[in-house]
């Protein structure tokens, strides 16, 4: 169970933020919306929401998740691959101060975004991506073995980060989309395929039983709820043109 979130509002910079997507510029008033109905369906399930105010110096520094690693034991400060985000870091060490007495950060040339880390109970799987190399994903499991905890890694092609497709919904079941779908690492799992036509609605979060996803995608909701979950739709298109997603928008712990 998860009792805490911590979330970034965003900046009027998000304009500039970082994006493959082709969707256009975001609206950022709207996307303030949106962020405010995410974080009440955070509450809903449960979590204390911490709101950093928004950091105009970083475009992309919404995208929380991606800058730090919580675990049970300890938080790992990530070195995002891209160069424009590295300077997110220094912010939420401070932060995560208040939260753990263990903190470890990864070093050069080691690369990481967390977006890139799933955690399935004790075990994190790290894609190397265009965003996390191998050193960097190196050094999370040399930290995650001193607490207690492992890691392996799974490689990548078609998405930003590992979790763009793919995720967790505890319990042995996973989402997953495309390049996903066959990994070896996960045949373990009860996958449930998301069509590749919603493939943005293959990032969701499980918090506490419910399921957040991403509004807009019919089949991917009737997945999920078939498969027994609650569900609640949020509304995220304005972080959707940046390439973000659900689960970027908070780190939970
Ligand atoms: C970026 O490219 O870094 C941001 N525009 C989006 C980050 C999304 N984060 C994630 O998927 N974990």
């Amino acid at each position: 169970m998860f009792k805490k979130a911590i979330v970034r509002t965003p900046g009027k910079s998000m304009l500039n933020g970082i994006s493959t997507a082709g969707l256009g510029l975001p609206d950022y008033e709207l996307a303030l919306r949106q962020h405010a109905s995410y974080i009440e369906a955070l509450k809903t399930c449960g979590l204390e929401v911490t709101v950093l105010p928004a950091d105009e110096a970083f475009p992309d520094s919404t995208f929380v998740e991606d800058v730090a690693l919580l675990t049970k034991k300890c938080a790992i400060i990530t070195n995002p691959g891209a160069d424009s985000r590295r300077g997110e870091i220094a912010s939420m060490k401070e932060i995560l101060k208040d939260f753990y007495e263990n903190i470890e950060e990864v070093q050069e040339p080691g690369r990481v975004e967390a977006g890139d880390i799933m955690m399935v109970a004790d075990h994190f799987y790290i894609g190397l991506s265009e965003r996390t190399n191998q050193e960097g994903a190196d050094q999370v499991i040399g930290f995650l073995e001193k607490y207690g905890m492992s890691g392996s890694v799974v490689t990548l092609k078609e998405v930003l980060h590992l979790k763009t497709g793919i995720a967790y919904l505890e319990e042995n079941n996973l989402l997953a989309c495309g390049e996903f779908l066959t990994k070896p690492a996960f045949q373990k799992f009860n996958i449930f395929e998301i069509d590749l036509s919603e493939s943005y609605a293959a990032n969701c979060i499980w918090v506490n039983g419910t399921v957040l996803v991403p509004q807009g995608y019919p089949k991917a909701r009737a997945t999920i709820e078939a498969a027994g979950y609650k569900v609640i739709e949020v509304d995220v298109s304005e972080f959707r043109k940046l390439d973000g997603g659900l689960s970027c928008l908070s780190l939970r712990f």
